[in-house]
C-alpha cells in the first residue's frame, strides 16, 4: 500500500484493540490501492479515508430478567456504517464474543457485501454480547424485547433494517419485531428474516447456504468443474452450514462433515439433514447429538480437527477467522480444489494468501454469501410492494442475482489485471458503487 498506507495508519490509530476491525479494512484497502491510483478524485474527495469511519456508532446498555428473578446487564451495538446507497442493513449478532470491534468488522464488510448484490442498501450491523445458549425462551424474549426498547428509536424501514446473524434467527426475530411494533404501533418491513405468517419472504432461511453454493457452482463452473461427485466438507452446524449443506447435496456432492465450536461428526456416507434440522432447528442440541441417531458416524472433540478431512471442496460457515494457514496447507495438501466462504471473514489472510498462490478456487465472503442479503433486499421490496413471491420466483431471483456478482466481480478482478483473484474483484467491485455514489453526494 502506498496511496492508502496513511488511511490504514489512522484506523490502527484511532480503533485501538480491534484487530479484526483492523484486518477486514487492510485485505480491502490493499485491494482498492489500483482504484486509488486511476482515481486520483476520489482521494482528493476523501473518499477511502470516510468509507472506513462509520457514520454512526450506538452502544448501549440492555438490562433482562432471568427466570430465576436475577437482573442481567449486556451491551447492545448498532453500527451504522454507510448510507451513500441505500439505509443501513446488515445482522444482529447475539454472542458472547461480540465486542465493538467485532461489529464493525461485519459493517464495514457489510457495506461492499450490499453493494455486490445489486440492491439499493448501505452498511451496518449489531448486536450484543448476550449468550443464548442454555436460556429458556422466556429469557429470550425478554432480553430481545429489551434489546429492541432501545434500538427502535434508530432503526426504520427507510433508516436501518437489521436481521438475523449468529444467534439470532427467526425466534429472535419474532421478539424483536413483536416489541419493534408495539413501541413504534406501525406495521413495516423494519427487519428481514420475519416469519412467512408476518411479512417474511420464503427462502429467505435457505437463501445464504444456497446463494453461497450458487456462487461457488459459478467459479467451478468457470474452471469446467462442478459439485457433481465433490466431497464436500462445511464448519458450522447453524443457518448458514445447513442450507449450504442442502444445496451441495442436491448439486451432486456429499457433504461428509459439520462442526459446532465443540467438535465435529464425521459421516462417509453422507450427512444426513433431516438428522442436522432436528438437531438445531427443533431441540438446539449439539452436533454430537448426530452420533446418537446414526451409530456409525464419529464425534471428534476438536471443531478445527474438520480441516483435516480430505475433501474437494470446503465450505468454512461458522465463524471469522475458523481456518488459519495451517489449516490451507493441510486441505491443498489433501487435494481440496475450492473453497467458498459462507462465514463472514472465516479464512485468515494466511490462509487466503496460500490459496491463492496455490490456484485453489477461493470464493471471498463478500461475494459468496451475498445471498444472505440480497434476499432480505428481496424481503424488504415485498413489504414495500405489499405482496408475496413464490419460493421459486425468490429462488429463481437469487440464483440471478449470484451469478451477477460472480460476473461483476471475476471482470473487475480481469480489468485490475488479476483474473482469478476474486477477493481483488469482490472489493473492488462492491468500492464502484459506493465511490461513485459518496462522490455524487459531496463531503457529508
Ligand atoms: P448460527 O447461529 O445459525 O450458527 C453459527 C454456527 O457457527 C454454529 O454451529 C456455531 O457453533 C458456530 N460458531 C459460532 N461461533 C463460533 C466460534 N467462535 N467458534 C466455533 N464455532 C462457532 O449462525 P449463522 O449460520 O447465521 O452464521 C454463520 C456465519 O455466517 C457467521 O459468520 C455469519 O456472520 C455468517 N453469515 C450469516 C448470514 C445469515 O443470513 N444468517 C448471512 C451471511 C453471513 P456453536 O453452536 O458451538 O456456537
Ligand atoms: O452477514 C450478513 O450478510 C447477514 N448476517 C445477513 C444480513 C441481512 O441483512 O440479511
Amino acid at each position: 500500500m502506498k496511496l492508502l498506507a496513511d488511511v490504514y495508519e489512522q484506523v490502527v490509530k484511532r480503533n485501538p484493540g480491534e484487530p479484526e476491525f483492523h484486518q477486514a479494512v487492510k485485505e480491502v484497502l490493499e485491494s482498492l490501492e489500483p482504484v486509488a491510483e486511476k482515481h486520483p478524485e476520489y482521494v482528493k474527495a476523501g473518499i477511502f479515508s470516510r468509507l472506513v469511519e462509520p457514520e454512526r456508532q450506538i452502544i448501549f446498555r440492555v438490562p433482562w430478567v432471568d427466570d430465576n428473578g436475577t437482573v442481567h446487564v449486556n451491551r447492545g451495538f448498532r453500527v451504522q456504517f454507510n448510507s451513500a446507497i441505500g439505509p443501513y442493513k446488515g445482522g444482529l449478532r447475539f454472542h458472547p464474543s461480540v465486542n465493538l470491534g467485532i461489529i464493525k468488522f461485519l459493517g464495514f464488510e457489510q457495506c461492499f457485501k450490499n453493494s455486490l448484490t445489486t440492491l439499493p442498501m448501505g452498511g451496518g450491523k449489531g448486536g450484543s454480547d448476550f449468550d443464548p445458549k442454555g436460556k429458556s425462551d422466556m429469557e429470550i424474549m425478554r432480553f430481545c424485547q429489551s434489546f429492541m426498547a432501545e434500538l427502535v428509536r434508530h432503526i426504520g424501514p427507510d433508516t436501518d433494517v437489521p436481521a438475523g446473524d449468529i444467534g439470532v434467527g427467526a425466534r429472535e426475530i419474532g421478539y424483536m419485531y413483536g416489541m419493534y411494533k408495539k413501541l413504534r404501533n406501525e406495521f413495516t418491513g423494519v427487519l428481514t428474516g420475519k416469519g412467512i405468517t408476518y411479512g417474511g419472504s420464503l427462502a429467505r432461511t435457505q437463501a445464504t447456504g444456497y446463494g453461497l453454493c450458487y456462487f461457488t457452482d459459478e467459479a467451478l463452473k468457470a474452471k469446467n468443474l462442478s459439485f457433481e461427485g465433490k466431497t464436500v466438507i462445511i464448519s458450522g452446524s447453524g443457518n448458514v452450514a445447513i442450507y449450504a449443506a442442502e444445496k451441495a447435496s442436491q448439486l451432486g456432492a456429499k457433504v461428509v462433515a459439520l462442526n459446532d465450536s465443540n467438535g465435529y461428526i464425521y459421516d462417509e456416507n453422507g450427512i444426513n439433514l433431516d438428522t442436522v434440522k432436528l438437531i438445531k432447528e427443533v431441540q438446539r442440541g449439539r452436533i454430537s447429538d448426530y452420533a446418537k441417531h446414526h451409530t456409525h458416524a464419529k464425534y471428534f472433540e476438536a471443531s478445527r480437527g474438520i480441516w483435516a478431512i480430505p475433501c474437494d471442496i470446503a465450505l468454512p460457515c461458522a465463524t471469522q477467522n475458523e481456518l488459519n494457514g495451517e489449516d490451507a496447507e493441510t486441505l491443498i495438501k489433501n487435494g481440496c480444489v475450492a473453497v467458498g466462504e459462507g462465514a463472514n471473514m472465516p479464512c485468515t489472510p494466511e490462509a487466503i494468501e496460500l490459496f491463492l498462490k496455490n490456484k485453489i478456487i477461493f470464493a471471498p465472503a463478500k461475494a459468496a454469501n451475498a445471498g444472505g442479503v440480497a434476499t432480505s433486499g428481496l424481503e424488504m421490496s415485498q413489504n414495500s410492494l405489499r405482496l408475496s413471491w413464490t419460493f421459486e420466483e425468490v429462488d429463481q431471483k437469487l440464483k440471478g442475482i449470484m451469478k451477477s456478482i460472480y460476473t461483476n466481480a471475476s471482470e473487475a478482478a480481469a480489468e485490475y489485471g488479476d483474473p482469478d483473484n476474486l477477493v481483488l474483484g469482490a472489493n473492488i467491485a462492491g468500492f464502484k458503487k459506493i465511490a461513485a455514489a459518496m462522490y455524487a453526494q459531496g463531503v457529508v
